[in-house]
């Protein structure tokens, strides 16, 4: 691919769903580009090319690809080395782990803006059952399934992060009561393609972003 064709990544600094398909860019060796937008400030050209009105896009030519799930398929099959099994029902299944992991960062999502102590419990044992079941199906070799990088580890791995930034600067870690998750987690987080997929001033505007909203999280 030259540079001219070069894949762009219409993206969101702080969301989980760009992240996903950064980690598959990197992880992937492919040459792209990333275009930050403002979230609150939607330009009419975003708009007007993305049809939920959502990041991330990924343009490629005269495409405009959207879900990160689809996204990350796409750049799986036309480079390098398959990161889903070959078999369709192993693939369902790490399909459906994927879409599993979206539900884990909306819960994560509504942790942070949880106000009132109530709504923050509730929302915090939905993520803990969640937790439990992820706990059951992973293995315990540092990835989802077996020794190898796929799919189901890019999509979960933004979860993690921000669960380990929540645990280094505010205390608080659903996951520190699951130890395969925990080992999977600091395996993935070790790894060059999941540390370089955000910014260099994410972790500040994270754990920023929580104190503003001063919900009953920051108050831990
Ligand atoms: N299912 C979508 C979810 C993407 C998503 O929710 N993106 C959020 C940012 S993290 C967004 O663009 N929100 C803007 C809006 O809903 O107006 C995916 O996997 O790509």
């Amino acid at each position: 691919m030259t540079s001219l064709e070069q894949p762009i990544l219409i993206s969101f600094k702080l969301c989980p769903f760009v992240q996903r398909a950064v980690i598959t860019l990197l992880h992937k060796k492919i040459d792209h580009t990333i275009e930050y937008i403002d979230l609150q400030k939607k330009p009419d050209w975003f708009l007007e090319i993305s049809p939920l009105g959502k990041v991330p896009l990924l343009r490629v030519q005269d495409h405009v690809l959207f879900e990160s799930a689809v996204i990350n398929e796409y750049l799986d099959e036309t480079h390098g080395e398959p990161m889903l099994a070959k078999d369709p029902l192993a693939k369902a299944e790490q399909r459906a782990w994927i879409e599993f992991s979206s539900s884990l960062f909306n819960a994560q999502h509504q942790l942070t803006q949880a106000r009132r102590e109530e709504t923050y419990f509730k929302i915090e044992e939905d993520l803990t059952k969640k937790l439990a079941q992820l706990e059951r199906k992973i293995g315990s070799d540092g990835f989802f399934e077996g020794k190898k990088f796929t799919l189901v580890d890019s999509s979960f791995a933004p979860f993690l992060m921000r669960s380990q930034l929540v645990a280094d600067n505010i205390g608080v870690d659903p996951v520190s009561d699951y130890k395969k998750i925990m080992k999977w987690r600091d395996n993935l987080l070790s790894l060059s393609e999941v540390q370089k997929s955000v910014s260099k001033d994410f972790e500040d505007l994270y754990i920023e972003g929580i104190f503003e909203r001063g919900g009953y999280l920051a108050d831990q």
